[in-house]
């Protein structure tokens, strides 16, 4: 089960589960209206995650066996509603927390976590697994205090969760919404639509980035992953490529030539610059064997071709 279907994430998850478990056996679930194939190809279920009573029913129902709850508000959208987006980030986790603890049936969860769990005292170059954790934002406060939730869970029940601090995702399938990292799927659609981008990050900006099919890899392999292999019950660093916004528009230029970047920074600026510019993964390599296709020459070339398809099909 994928809560969260309809999200950047979900909707490639689901796809790419579907083709390992079979078409029937993964649902779908969110609040909003799912793709095309997520909703045709495979079950769906429209369903709000903070309604525990429809979750725990749902699960029992479905003889559900693994849960993947990736909805969340993202960080730029959580400082402006920061108390729904606490309530929502943490009493969601809460009640899948609580369905894994009660349910038999159900052997995994998987809950993201982001690089935002980071802030300003926190070394910024190759930030290590463990380190100083002060976030900044709302959003890095619920994915703190989320992790320790986990890591609770997992020593006081035997709730087998597991969790990846995702860097920024770049992806073409559904677009991100309210993210500090969004920049860096915006600047394709905008160089595609209009020559242009007006980046709200600032030149020289660093930031880890991973393209969607690295993502949705380690995403499974760390759930497909043996548990007596795994050390981390938090969540493990993930690093992908450091970019900042004029290394992408100089590599989007050597598709697009007449491309221009400007920078409007606005309040996401100083929550970028509180987050790594790069993080160590050794953990993650060494545990269940993370690694990467893609870096930031290949996902652009790829990104270019897919989004001019979309906005020209
Ligand atoms: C965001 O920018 O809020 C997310 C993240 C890094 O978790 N993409």
């Amino acid at each position: 089960m994928v809560i969260g279907a309809s999200g950047q994430i979900g909707s490639e998850l689901v796809v790419e589960l579907r083709k390992i478990y079979g078409q029937d056996n993964v649902w779908g679930t969110d609040i909003k209206t799912p793709p095309a194939d997520v909703a045709n190809e495979g079950p769906f279920q429209v369903m709000d995650v903070m309604d525990d009573k429809q979750l725990i029913h749902f699960v029992i129902r479905h003889k559900i066996t693994q849960i993947y709850h990736l909805a969340a508000v993202l960080s730029g959208n959580a400082e402006k509603l920061p108390i729904q987006a606490w309530n929502i980030n943490m009493d969601s986790l809460m009640n899948i927390l609580e369905v894994a603890r009660m349910v038999e049936d159900v052997k995994k969860v998987f809950w993201p976590s982001s690089i935002a769990v980071f802030g300003p005292t926190t070394p910024r170059i190759s930030t290590p697994q463990l380190t100083t954790m002060e976030p900044i934002t709302v959003y890095g406060i619920s994915k703190l205090a989320g992790e320790r939730w986990c890591d609770y869970y997992y020593n006081k029940y035997g709730v087998d969760v597991r969790s990846i601090r995702y860097p920024g995702l770049i992806s073409y399938k559904t677009e991100a919404g309210g993210g500090t990292t969004d920049y860096a799927v915006e600047i394709f659609y905008e160089a595609i639509r209009n020559g242009s981008y007006a980046s709200f990050l600032k030149e020289g900006t660093a930031l880890p980035m991973l393209f969607m099919p690295d993502a949705i890899k380690a995403t499974i392999d760390l759930m497909e992953a043996e548990r007596s292999r795994l050390t981390i019950h938090s969540s493990y660093n993930l690093g992908g490529f450091s970019t900042t916004p004029e290394e992408m528009a100089e590599k989007i230029k050597k598709h697009i030539p007449e491309f221009t970047i400007s920078y409007q920074p606005d309040f996401r600026q100083e929550i970028a610059e509180s987050w790594p510019k790069s993080v160590d993964d050794t953990i993650a390599r060494m545990d269940w064997g993370y690694e990467t296709q893609y870096d930031l020459e290949k996902m652009t070339r790829i990104m270019i071709s897919e989004v001019r398809k979309k906005i020209n099909p």
